[in-house]
């Protein structure tokens, strides 16, 4: 029965982490594999939050022998000071308080990486055990939960060196269908985050292997990776562009196959049905290539198609109100977006064309050649309809 003499912060805190037991895939998409690793990425989207900030340059990882996992990084540290409307720490307020981030240094665009950026109290709430270590002050603090709830107020168990944050958690098995944690598809995961986050390290390690992420480049890093082995007509071209709220990132290179190899990511975020931003970079990518052959009298004009053969690119966007559509909630919807990813690439490609006409002439050669090979194709086929539908009337 509730109890007249909560105040209404009370009630928030409360009911906030009963309303995710209740409710988990309103707040981490599902209960099945899914869900749960969507646990690591909200409490490691803590840490790179820290990163982003300036303050954290390791994050490890750890697939502990019981089923637990550990996410330690060495940011600031979860502030320990006690709240002065709630009297509790903010170590507990962060971890038993719904979109407690209280990080108000944040820049507009910083916001989680999570798909649901809920914070590292969801986390909690899905766990049947959580506990959290705090290095500030030179001091180690320390804090245990049951099910969301303190066992017992944050303390000092002893001195400490540096600062961070290490979290341990034990996902709940009477709401995760199951709650064994895949190496591979967390490392899939994090590498892709190291990607996004230049700089920062990203270790992942069970008792019997590790993996380490780091990428001094960025996300030319990972275009190089796409590419590697393969025949490439020119270094990567990196474009990016900073404005009050938003930062954008794109990465690019050709390379000698067919197959196209873009990938975007808003707030890293892997847009896998793509929206504004790659609308945005198709129209600009084939409006800077239709230029230059228009200026220089190569021939016909190319499609979307015939820019993006053998493309490998990657998409950055940090935005501050991502509108996620589609299905899988994996499709940029913010129109203004198409407008400001169309004319940056289209700017910055078509100088990059003018300052080095030899690479831009064997781009737009082999552009060229993808036309020249659909136009085949269909002419092929139209070919082959013509001939069936002659034949066709001799079928038995
Ligand atoms: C609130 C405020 C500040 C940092 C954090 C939270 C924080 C949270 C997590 C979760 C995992 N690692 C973390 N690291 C930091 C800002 C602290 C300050 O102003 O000193």
């Amino acid at each position: 029965m509730p109890k007249t003499s909560y105040n209404a912060e009370n009630i928030t805190v409360l009911e906030g982490l009963e309303g995710v037991k209740l409710r988990p895939s309103m707040y981490i998409g599902d209960t099945s594999s899914r869900g749960l690793h969507h646990l690591v990425y909200e409490a490691v989207d803590n840490a790179i939050d820290e990163a982003l900030a300036g303050f954290c340059k390791n994050i490890i990882v750890t697939l502990n022998e019981d089923g637990s996992v550990t996410v330690e990084d060495d940011g600031r540290g979860i502030p320990v000071d006690i709240h002065s409307v709630y009297k509790k720490s903010a170590v507990e307020l962060v971890l038993t308080k719904l979109h407690a981030g209280g990080k108000f240094d944040k820049k507009t665009y910083q916001v989680s990486g999570g798909l649901h950026g809920v914070g590292i109290s969801v986390v909690n709430a899905l766990s049947s055990s959580l506990k959290v270590e705090v290095k500030r002050n030179d001091k180690l603090y320390y804090q245990e939960y049951d099910h969301g709830n303190p066992k017992a107020d944050l303390k000092v168990i002893g001195k400490a060196e540096g600062t961070g944050t290490k979290i341990t958690f034990l996902p709940d098995d009477k709401i995760f269908q199951e709650i064994k944690f895949d190496f591979e598809i967390l490392a899939s995961r994090l590498k892709e985050l190291a990607y996004l986050n230049s700089g920062v390290t990203i270790i992942i390690k069970d008792s019997k292997k590790e993996k380490k992420f780091f990428f001094e480049g960025g996300i030319v890093s990972f275009v190089e990776d796409i590419n590697k082995g393969k025949n490439k007509f020119h270094p990567p071209i990196y474009i990016s562009k900073k404005t009050d709220s938003t930062f954008i990132e794109i990465a690019l290179q050709y390379n000698d196959t067919f197959n196209e190899s873009i990938f975007s990511f808003v707030n890293t975020i892997n847009t896998i049905e793509g929206g504004t931003h790659y609308v945005g970079f198709s129209m600009a990518l084939t409006r800077a290539i239709n230029d230059y052959i228009k200026k220089n009298n190569f021939g016909e004009s190319i499609t979307s198609d015939d820019a993006k053969e053998g493309l490998a690119a990657i998409i950055s966007l940090k935005i501050p109100n991502p509108q996620f559509e589609g299905q899988t909630k994996t499709r940029l919807g913010n129109s203004e977006v198409k407008g400001i990813v169309n004319s940056i690439l289209y700017e910055e490609l078509s100088t990059y064309f003018e300052e080095t006409p030899q690479i831009a002439r064997l781009i737009i050669s082999k552009c060229m050649n993808a036309a020249k090979a659909r136009e085949a194709a269909r002419k092929a086929r139209e070919l082959t309809r013509r001939k069936s539908s002659l034949a066709g009337s001799a079928l038995p």
